[in-house]
């Protein structure tokens, strides 16, 4: 269990890092100038950590509980959200500040069903403003929880919508501008899963936190007694040089089943993951952000940058223990040598160890066909956009401005959204309200792990991705949408971009952007 120990804790967050200036980090990152230079300017650049086989993992898995719900006179399935500052005890008896929804660090996992119409009852006990975004969901713009949605402390916010979309695994974590990094890196995430009767009918695993398990993976800085603290910085952001799942350090999980079923988050604020099992087994992937894949593919290893999930299953043996990795590398992150070294992307770790009970509970075989999915028809694209993300956190040449549109989508077309890296750092993008999918990578197929439904892609340096996606509905003139990288600290800076979805003829109501031609 989440070790809570909520108390009052009236002062800031401690994880806040001082603003380098961009055109220094960028221009170190690209240049690879690694320690010389930043010990120039006072910041300590990260340099390629190897945790693998350092020690045991002898702490039990913490599983964040199911969230309560109570169901509404006119059937609202109904939930509550509280964040809360609190102290956690990563190492026991040494106490870190952390932030969490119903408890002291991360957040309780909801559970609802397609067709279901849920509220989430959010209130702030924080001293500053926050919102919940629910990462991944389609839904209504003024229910997105993102900037536009601010909750001041002691004040409720109550988003309603009806679940329309494919069993999958989101995601809910606060999106205040400016301050997303900090809020998450205190502990502010949770997740928020959703099932169909047709993923119902697969018979996957699906005994929450016995044979279908959370996995959030957050990395953190720690002192030698185990005190949380910052994290060192690269181009990326803040990388920490220890790993926290689901908030226990070094975890390991006792299975009682041949078939296990992890639900991997990063809900890391920067860093990127490459995970792959110790002993080289392929990991078998079955979903990715947006719901499941036609068919399990088996991997070397699953990348995935922040904000990204996917569900892998895993057949264990009687007795035998195996440890999930992050073996990440510069070709797996697509970065040049010198820039991966600094961003996290040549770092390995042991992230959560499986021990299989001596006898374990045989498990059906797995459907060979999951899901289908249907291509949309690029002959029925609409619109084509373009977005460059640019090294000094700004995407076409602009900062986010929460009072400008940037891009305006008439309601139930298809769109195509061409995004390009043209940098040797890294990013990343994510779009929200709609599930997207990737038709080419730099004008190939994409490969299976970017075949499904995706809302959150890494974006490799000098890489182009053409991603189609369909605005089915929520209309909505006066309320924006975000599109983003999802690397916290660029984001916070302004690596960010609003679209409002409207009725066919129909203006946004705020300042339009002018500078694109469609
Ligand atoms: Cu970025």
């Amino acid at each position: 269990m989440l070790q809570d120990v909520p108390s009052a804790q009236p002062r800031r967050p401690r994880l806040r890092r001082p603003k380098a200036t961009l055109t220094t980090l960028s221009a170190l990152a690209a240049g690879g100038l690694v320690a010389l230079a930043f010990a120039g300017c006072g910041i300590v650049a990260p340099g390629p950590v190897d945790t693998t086989g350092d020690t045991d993992f002898d702490r039990p898995l913490a599983i964040p509980p199911l969230a309560d719900s109570s169901v509404d006179a006119d059937g609202t399935r109904v939930f509550a959200l509280d964040a809360q500052a609190g102290t956690t005890e990563f190492e026991p008896g040494v106490e870190s500040e952390t932030w969490g929804f119903n408890g002291s660090l991360l957040g309780p996992t909801l559970v609802a069903d397609r067709g279901e119409r849920v509220r989430v009852e959010v209130t702030n006990s924080l001293e500053e403003p926050t919102t919940v975004h629910w990462h991944g969901m389609h839904l209504p713009a003024e229910m997105d929880g993102g900037p536009h949605q601010m909750v001041a402390p002691d004040a409720a916010w109550s988003p309603e919508w009806e679940i329309d979309q494919p069993a999958a695994t989101l995601w809910y974590h606060p999106h205040p501008h400016g301050e997303t990094e900090s809020h998450v890196a205190m502990g502010l995430a949770g997740m928020f899963l959703l099932h169909d009767e047709q993923e119902r009918a697969l018979g996957l695993p699906a005994d929450y936190g016995v044979d279908d398990v959370p996995v959030i993976v957050q990395d953190s800085g720690f002192s030698a007694a185990g005190a949380r603290e910052d994290a060192q910085r690269g181009y990326a952001g803040g990388l920490g040089d220890e790993l926290v799942v689901n908030g226990t350090r070094r975890p390991h999980l006792e299975v009682a089943d041949e078939l296990v079923r992890l639900r991997l988050l990063n809900a890391s604020t920067a860093r990127s993951y490459a995970f792959a099992w110790g002993d080289g087994r392929p990991i078998e992937l079955i979903a990715t952000d947006g719901g499941l894949l036609e068919a399990s593919v088996p991997l070397e290893h699953v990348r995935l940058s922040p904000g990204e999930r996917a569900e892998v299953l895993v057949r264990m043996a009687p007795g035998e223990r195996v440890m999930l990795q992050s073996r990440m590398t510069p070709e797996i992150a697509g970065l040049e040598p010198a820039v991966a070294a600094m961003n996290g992307g040549s770092d390995s770790f042991d992230v959560l160890e499986l021990r299989a009970a001596d006898e374990l509970r045989p498990a059906a075989s797995v459907p060979s066909t999951l899901t289908e999915i249907q291509d949309f028809d690029p002959a029925e694209v609409v619109t084509t956009r373009h977005f460059e993300l640019g090294d000094s956190f700004e995407i076409n040449g602009d900062a986010m401005d929460m009072g400008r549109v940037d891009e305006t989508v008439t309601v139930d077309t298809l769109e195509r959204w061409v995004v390009e890296n043209p940098n040797a750092v890294p990013h990343s993008f994510h779009v929200h309200d709609v599930q997207f999918r990737v038709a080419s990578v730099d004008g190939e197929a994409p490969p299976p792990e970017l075949a499904g439904w995706k809302d959150t892609i890494f974006t490799e340096p000098e890489t182009e991705y053409e991603l189609l996606m369909r605005f089915d509905d929520y209309a909505d003139a006066d309320t924006p949408y975000m599109y983003h990288c999802h690397l916290l600290w660029h984001e916070d800076q302004g690596m960010m971009g609003q679209f409002a979805v409207v009725e066919p003829g129909q203006r946004a109501t705020m300042t339009e952007g002018t500078h694109h031609e469609h």
